[in-house]
């Protein structure tokens, strides 16, 4: 059988669980390696190294949260990058909200697009049976997916069929990265996506477009055993400030919690999380920051 590569997106609201299945497939703890991409298209979150085939996973720019009606020009940014993927990913919960925001991608991004397409119910541990056949129905009937795959993502049940789907969705191609590769990201720009993420799923105003997040530090404590990490928030208003930083500081402590916890997970390690937020009218022009944001796009 001849080798088979693709690029493959996951999209869904918010918490569904897309960052705790990649973290499962990839079983990826610290597993950064130095490696050039070959190929600047997307922003490879990470690679699945399978005997017979290779599975890239790539960020969808445009789709931060899918749930939430953005502009036009957001909707085609993150219609055009779905284009160019071999397989889309789209994950559900199985529940009321989870249903609501299944068929808004679905009409907003999938019905404008043509690709293979697999429908993942996440979190399947949380209901019955009974309750999940409605559910495969439904959307069986919405959308020509190739496939409805209950799983779950934190108990990590369901993977083998996740993988052996996307595998038979791929075309045939290259063995694009060497077998070492995992991702082309520093842990720097890791961590400030991950940061990134919390405050955009944390803030449901305006935010997400304006704020740019720059890690300082990045350095193990050893006697600690421990990560000492120290990220600024870069805003161009005061008003933003407050947004981020909440009444009583809760917003900004909630956006430091989940990133925690993910980091932790990642690094595989206690993280000590040093959260700032700074205005700063013209970040834009700020080169420090730029060199970051421009790794996003
Ligand atoms: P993302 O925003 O889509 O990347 O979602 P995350 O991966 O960050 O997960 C959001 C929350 O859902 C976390 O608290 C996860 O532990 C939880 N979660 C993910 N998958 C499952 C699952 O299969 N079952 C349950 N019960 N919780 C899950
Ligand atoms: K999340
Ligand atoms: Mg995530």
């Amino acid at each position: 059988m001849d080798f088979k590569s693709g690029f493959i997106s996951i999209i869904g609201a918010p918490n569904v669980g897309k960052s705790t299945l990649l973290n499962a497939l990839l079983s990826q703890k610290v597993a950064i390696t130095s490696a050039k991409p070959q190929t600047t298209r997307y922003k490879i979150k990470g690679v699945l190294h399978l005997p017979e085939a290779q599975i890239i996973f790539v960020d969808t720019p445009g789709i931060h949260d899918a749930s939430i009606p953005y502009n036009k020009y957001m909707v085609q940014l993150a219609i055009e990058t779905l284009e160019e993927v071999d397989v889309v990913l789209l994950m559900i919960e199985p529940f009321p909200k989870g249903l609501k925001d299944g068929h808004y991608i679905i009409n907003t991004y999938l019905s404008q697009i043509n690709k293979p397409s697999i429908l993942l119910i996440n979190k399947v541990d949380k209901i019955s049976k009974p309750q999940l056949l409605p559910i495969i129905e439904e959307f069986n009937k919405i959308y020509p997916f190739k496939a409805i795959i209950p799983i779950s993502a934190k108990k990590e049940a369901g993977l083998e069929d996740v993988i052996k789907e996307i595998v038979g969705c791929l075309p045939e191609g290259p063995q694009y990265y060497p077998e070492d590769f995992i991702t082309d990201q520093s842990e720097r720009q890791i961590t400030a996506e991950i940061i990134r993420e919390k405050i955009i799923n944390t803030t449901r105003e305006e935010i997400p477009y304006v704020v740019a997040v720059t890690v300082e530090e990045f350095r193990e404590i050893p006697e600690k055993e421990m990560l000492y990490i120290r990220a600024v928030i870069h805003v161009e208003r005061k008003s933003q400030k407050g947004i981020i930083i909440g009444k009583k500081g809760q917003k900004l402590k909630s956006i430091g919690q989940a990133a925690r916890e993910e980091l932790e997970l990642i690094w595989g390690q206690k993280v000590f999380l040093d959260l700032f937020v700074r205005v700063e009218p013209n970040w834009r022009q700020n080169p420090k920051v730029w060199g970051q944001l421009r790794l996003k796009m």
